[in-house]
């Protein structure tokens, strides 16, 4: 329960304030000095978010006045008022990420935008398509204008989060140079953790090689995406179509992919090699499912094969790899 005192009056003259208790001490919401007669009221500085429940408290911020609306803290000065029409706004930073997943849209922390009385433009520019969106709030539960790269404005004691697209490759970092408001610009970096990601969305094998019957891209069925590997000989008696992948480990990784079969039960098979060694393998008609397998640092081929054996062919006769990923 909230509950308002008043210290200072007539038989007491000088400082005085209106309390009120915020749960757990006494907070002074008006102040004035009837001493000096010169602060007959103040509203005080006060760093408290503008959300749905302040909306309609005052306070005084970078010479002005300013209220809690919806729009957050708004200025009652104006262009030309106490604060000049000022969109410069206090020096603000993003905390760098690294340790990043590969391929990934990573968020930014939040940063409340403070020290301007009119609104600034937001501008963003970098890897990875970067984009931001304006809070409210410093969790971002109450959003103001949801995800994009477009110009827009910031208003004083709004946030703003940013984000963009990790690498696919490991140990790489992705920079969003600049985030530019008002005439204020911040640097964000993110860096990828050791690791690979493939996930064919560029529609291209590339990184693998193939062989026998070969394996191609297409953008239907994927698991991830939009484009998915498949292999390339459906409806050939004794045949194999080998998807070949080697790479320099340097530590100790998990590969895990995604794979999907349809085929004759009995005969025809995705097969999993490591170093020549089969790991896993796989008939009939299955769902896509994730495959995961630890692997020492140094060198590594990986292979899957679609083996077909003499004669009948079942089902799409097909099998499918998507989202090849190998990490720490
Ligand atoms: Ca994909
Ligand atoms: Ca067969």
């Amino acid at each position: 329960m909230h509950q308002t005192r008043q210290v200072g009056g007539p038989e007491t003259p000088g400082e005085g304030h209106v309390l009120v208790c915020n749960g757990t001490q006494w907070e002074p919401v008006l102040q004035w000095d009837t001493a000096t007669g010169r602060t007959l009221m103040r509203i005080a500085e006060d760093s408290t978010t503008c959300d749905a429940d302040y909306i309609g408290a005052m306070r005084y911020a970078d010479d002005c006045i300013e209220v809690c609306s919806a729009d957050g803290w708004a200025s009652l000065c104006g262009t030309g008022g106490g604060g000049s029409g000022d969109n410069t706004p206090n020096a603000f930073d993003f905390t760098d990420v690294t340790g990043a997943a590969l391929g990934t849209a990573i968020p930014s922390n939040i940063v409340m935008i403070y020290g301007i009385n009119t609104p600034s433009d937001v501008l963003i520019g970098g890897d990875g398509s970067p984009e931001y969106r304006l809070c409210s709030d410093s969790g971002c539960s109450t959003v103001a204008q949801n995800w994009g790269s477009t110009l827009s404005t910031i208003t004083n004691g709004q946030y703003i989060q940013i984000r963009t697209t990790s690498s696919s490759y490991g140990l790489t970092t992705r920079t969003v140079n600049p985030v530019v408001i008002g005439t204020v610009s911040a640097n964000w970096t993110v860096t990828t953790l050791d690791g690979y990601r493939y996930d064919f969305e560029n529609n291209s094998l590339s990184g693998f090689s193939v062989a026998g019957g070969g394996w191609g891209v297409v953008p239907t069925g994927a698991f991830e995406g939009t484009y998915t590997a498949i292999s390339s000989n459906a409806g050939q008696q004794n045949s194999t179509s080998d998807l070949n992948l080697t790479l320099t480990l340097s530590a100790p990784m998990t590969i895990t992919f995604y794979s999907k079969v349809s085929s004759e039960a009995c005969c025809d098979f995705l097969r999993f090699y490591i170093d020549g060694t089969q790991r896993g393998s796989w008939s009939g008609n299955s769902a896509w499912a994730p495959r995961s397998y630890t692997v020492t640092a140094g060198t590594h081929t990986f292979k899957w094969s679609y083996i077909k054996d003499g004669s009948s062919n079942s089902g799409s006769d097909t099998a499918w790899i998507d989202l090849v990923t190998l990490a720490p």
